[in-house]
């Protein structure tokens, strides 16, 4: 039986916020404890330039974000997503921390029944500019050629495409920011499935879609800012009694 089932996403680590990264340490102390199996499933990292960086030469900061992850991956099965930030984590680094990258969309068997887990950045099909782009450094021979690159000049170009994006997000509207129903409905039809998990949108919720008469859901995962005011962060529990989610803002950790 697959037991209890922990599920997160966005939580967006970096150097800049110690405050994040506390809160992720302390939840992966609370997974050891408390879950049979972590699913993390998606911008973990809010920039990732290759798994070399990781595995040679991390900054501080990520040394010891990757040595929990091997702790945690040491007492249970660990999944690691890639969402639209750290897409280029590969095999390396889950080689490394002991863990298995899942697949861009995955059905689980849960004790809750079957879930499809997802980032969710595909569904959101009404951003032409994000989609250009995700199909532009999702193509493997353009992620080669970034990798052939010093670390110096890939971070170059991380800064500019994130000084790029802030700029453009800026006008863009909050609709096109989310997913598509259309896409959405998609989904659960060519799965089958009738429950599905993903984060990306950064609007937790959950969503009745009515699919060709079938009732699904859509549960989607917050982002983590837990110094943010309101607090933001939390993760999916998935046992026998269903699907429940969990708020730091409820004081969690
Ligand atoms: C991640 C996003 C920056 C969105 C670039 C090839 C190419 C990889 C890359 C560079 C950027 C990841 C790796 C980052 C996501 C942004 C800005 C917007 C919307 C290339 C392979 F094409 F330039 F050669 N990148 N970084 N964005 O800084 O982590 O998701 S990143
Ligand atoms: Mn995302």
């Amino acid at each position: 039986t697959p037991g209890t089932l922990w599920i997160a996403s966005d939580i967006h680590l970096s150097d800049a916020h110690p405050e994040t990264r506390r809160a992720f340490l302390s939840f992966l102390d609370k997974a050891s404890s408390q879950a049979d199996a972590l699913f993390l499933c998606g911008d973990i990292f809010d920039v990732w330039i290759g798994d070399d960086l990781a595995i040679e030469d991390p900054p501080p900061w990520l040394a010891e974000i990757v040595q929990a992850l091997r702790r945690t991956a040491s007492r249970m099965p660990l999944w690691l997503g890639r969402g639209n930030r750290d897409f280029l984590m590969g095999e390396a680094l889950a080689a490394h921390i002991g863990a298995r990258l899942l697949p861009d969309a995955v059905i689980l068997a849960t004790d809750a029944g079957d879930v499809l887990l997802t980032h969710g950045d595909q569904y959101c099909t009404d951003d032409a500019s994000y989609q250009r782009f995700r199909k532009l450094v999702r193509c493997r021979a353009i992620q080669w050629l970034f990798m052939q690159l010093s670390l110096s000049a890939r971070r170059g170009i991380a800064d500019w495409a994130r000084k790029r994006s802030m700029a453009s997000n800026t006008f863009k509207s909050q609709y096109v920011m989310d997913v598509n129903q259309d896409a959405v409905i998609q989904a659960f039809r060519r799965s089958g499935v009738s429950q599905m998990v993903h984060g990306h949108t950064h609007r937790p919720a959950v969503h009745i879609v009515e699919v060709d008469g079938r009732r699904c859901l859509r549960h989607v995962l917050p982002d983590w800012e837990p110094c943010a005011e309101p607090m933001r962060g939390g993760w999916l529990r998935i046992d026998g009694n269903g699907l429940h989610a969990v708020s730091l803002a409820d004081g969690a950790l």
